[in-house]
């Protein structure tokens, strides 16, 4: 955990003093997928860095091919979670920095340690069975409140067809819930939802690096986090909120078309 907190630190405080240098130099799954050559540089820092202090360790970034290990352990990273946020010098973007044991899969993976560096110079961090941190407070979620009164975090894919899919699903939810709020960083959304300034989250097609280190410290601020049917969140769908409203935001989600949303979403 020191070593995710100190490293997304270093990588965020790079990315926040090149902001106003930062250009597109490439895009990913679509035109609008954007990649600035700060994430890169963001990357590359995280990726160094890593290889003096957990050299026998793999890494799995967003912006470069993974890197194989022996240890059993790997660092799941975002060099700039939000990176359309950073781009239009809008809030809510953060580094993200996991170590995970299991392999990729968040399916079979286990979390160890993470770390998020917001924009705003917070950090939010957690280990397993030990906690999660707030600028160094403790964050413990007691019971959110009803989902009527719930303020749902989301996001949207960057594909076209996708967005289609999934504003038909915000569509049916949004008069069930208090309000809905889109901030553009899942990893800053999950750690917001775990100090209690958002009640939930969910979103479909996240990456795993998106979610690594924020999904940790939503889940030890005592947040369920869980994907479609209960077991772990994955890529189709990652659902976080606290346990006496799970259930029936999944019901509600489900009953939207969550559970397939790319292949034929509800009328
Ligand atoms: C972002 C996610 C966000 C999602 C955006 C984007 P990126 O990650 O954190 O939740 O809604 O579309 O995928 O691309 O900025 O690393």
């Amino acid at each position: 955990m020191d070593i995710a907190a100190t490293l997304a630190r270093e990588a965020g405080e790079l990315v926040i003093e090149g902001r106003a240098r930062a250009e597109v130099t490439s895009t990913k799954s679509s035109p609008i997928d954007i990649v600035t050559q700060m994430d890169v540089a963001a990357e590359g820092l995280l990726r160094s860095r890593l290889a003096q202090l957990r050299p026998d360790d793999a890494i799995m970034g967003e912006e470069s091919e993974d890197t194989s290990g022996t240890s059993g352990v790997t660092w799941v990273v975002d060099p700039i979670d939000g990176t359309v946020n950073y781009f239009y010098g809008l809030p809510h973007f953060a580094v993200s920095v996991a170590a995970v044991e299991g392999g990729t899969d968040p399916s079979t993976w286990r979390i160890l340690a993470g770390a998020v560096y917001g924009d705003s110079g917070t950090e939010w961090k957690a280990a397993v069975g030990h906690g999660a941190w707030r600028n160094g407070q403790r964050l413990q979620r007691s019971e959110g409140p009803p989902l009527s009164a719930t303020l749902l975090g989301t996001g949207f894919n960057y594909r076209a067809e996708g967005r289609a899919a999934q504003g038909k699903i915000v569509a049916q939810v949004l008069p069930q819930v208090r309000d809905i709020r889109r901030l553009g960083s899942a990893s800053v959304d999950l750690c917001l939802v775990a100090e209690g300034k958002m009640d939930a989250y969910y979103e479909h097609g996240l990456r795993p690096w998106d979610f690594a280190a924020g999904a940790l410290v939503a889940s030890e601020a005592g947040i369920r986090v869980g994907g479609i049917d209960g077991g772990p969140a994955d890529s189709h769908l990652l659902i976080a909120a606290a346990e006496s409203v799970w259930d029936e935001l999944r019901d509600v989600l489900e009953a939207a078309g969550a559970r397939r949303p790319w292949e034929s979403p509800p009328a």
